[in-house]
This record gives structure tokens, sequence and C-alpha cells, in this order.
């Protein structure tokens, strides 16, 4: 068994968890925060059977789109220690990031 992390944009998040239930994945969806745009994302887990995993890559690759999104970075001013501006810069953030964990044991009690 394996164990998908996937953090995925808020606007894919329904569509993704629907087609996953749809297809019989079980998923729980834990609203999260990402460090680099401290901004709300959406990062889902689901458990699943080996011969299953590859199949619940392809919804999530299907339905995340990648962003082009703007963000303010702190930047020292002109070399001066202790002094910073904000600098609008642009990045593109997902589709998705995707962590795959080996599952040692599943239980439910
Ligand atoms: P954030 O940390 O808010 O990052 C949003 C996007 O900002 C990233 O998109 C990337 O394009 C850019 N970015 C992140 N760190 C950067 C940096 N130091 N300099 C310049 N640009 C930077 P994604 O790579 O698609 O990541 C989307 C979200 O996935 C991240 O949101 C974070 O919540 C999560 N994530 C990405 N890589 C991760 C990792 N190695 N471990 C845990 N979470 C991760």
């Amino acid at each position: 068994m394996k164990l998908i992390i996937a953090i995925v944009q808020d606007e894919d998040a329904s569509r993704l968890v629907s087609a996953l239930m749809n297809d019989g994945y079980g998923v729980t969806k834990l609203a999260t925060t990402g460090g680099f745009l401290r901004a709300g994302n959406t990062t889902l887990l689901v458990g699943v059977d080996d011969n299953r995993f590859e199949g619940c890559l392809h919804i999530i690759e299907k339905l995340c789109k990648s962003r082009r999104q703007m963000a303010t970075s702190p930047i020292t001013a002109g070399g001066a220690v202790g002094m910073y501006t904000h600098m609008p810069i642009e990045v593109t953030v997902g589709g998705a990031t995707v962590f795959v964990l080996n599952v040692e044991q599943f239980a439910k009690f």
C-alpha cells in the first residue's frame, strides 16, 4: 500500500476530490498554507493499494493546472544590512506537488 500526499491549489481541489472519490479512492482533504507564498493551498492524503496508485497519480496530473502567480519577496535594499523592501515577483505554482510513501501498516479500528 502507498500513501500519496498531494499539495494542490485550492482552485483545483474540489474537482480533484470529486474525481478521486468517483473512482473509488479514499481521500482526506486538509487546508494548508504554502511556506513561500504564505497563501492557502490544499493537501490531499490518499491511501491506495499498490496496483491502483498509478491511476491516482494520473487523475492528479490531469486535473491540476499550473498557474502564474504574483508574490512579494523580501530583498535587502542597496546591500544595507537590516534594510528590506518587497519586490513583486512572478512564480509558477503547481500543477501538484506529490509525495508517494510506502505504508508499513494500515488499520481501521
Ligand atoms: P509555496 O511554498 O507557497 O510555493 C509556491 C510557489 O512558489 C512554488 O510552486 C514555487 O514555484 C515558488 N517557490 C517556492 N519556493 C521558492 C523559492 N525559495 N524561491 C522562488 N520561488 C519559490 P510549487 O513548487 O508548485 O509548490 C506549491 C506548493 O507546494 C508550495 O507552496 C508548498 O506548499 C508545497 N511544496 C512545494 N515543494 C515542497 C516540498 N519540497 N516540501 C513540502 N511542500 C512543498
